[in-house]
């Protein structure tokens, strides 16, 4: 069985750590990856670690990993609240995907507060910063089981 993790990054993530660190916090975007690689290693999930500022791109990679991958980490950004292009790409997607939001989505602005990737998730992080992408790994882990060799 598969234990390929694709981990998606949308639009202006490729800033973290770089403006507004009262929101999203000091850590960069490669931290992130390098943390989910170091983690990854850790529970034996093979990452795959993408950004884009470009819908498209993250469609593809979620076309990409259809039957492929065991599971989705997907932090869509912007397009979280905008995109049923991605809803629906994610919907041909078989397996676990867990949605992470860095800030506290629903203490900000009222068009933060709907998702549209929420509705597919089988789990959702919220607020809990960058260190939601190394919870939303451990979850994977424990829904798809150890490796067995
Ligand atoms: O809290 C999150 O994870 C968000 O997905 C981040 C998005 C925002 O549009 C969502 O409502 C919530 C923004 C990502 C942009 O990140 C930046 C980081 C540093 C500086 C500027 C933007």
């Amino acid at each position: 069985m598969s234990r390929i993790v694709v981990v998606l990054n949308g639009p202006n993530l490729n800033l973290l750590g770089k403006r507004e660190p009262e929101i999203y916090g000091r850590e960069t975007l490669a931290d992130v990856e390098a943390e989910c690689r170091r983690l990854g290693a850790e529970l034996k999930l093979a990452i795959e670690f993408h950004q884009s500022n470009r819908e498209y791109e993250i469609i593809d990679w979620i076309h990409g990993a259809r039957e492929r991958a065991a599971a989705i980490v997907i932090n869509p950004a912007a397009f979280t609240h905008t995109s049923v292009a991605i809803l629906d790409a994610l919907n041909a997607f078989g397996g676990p995907i867990i949605e992470v939001q860095i800030s506290n989505v629903h203490k900000r602005e009222a068009f933060r507060h709907l998702s549209f990737v929420s509705a597919v998730a089988s789990g959702v992080i919220v607020g809990c910063g960058t260190e939601g992408y190394a919870l939303a790994l451990r979850r994977i882990a424990t829904l798809i089981g150890e490796d067995k060799g």
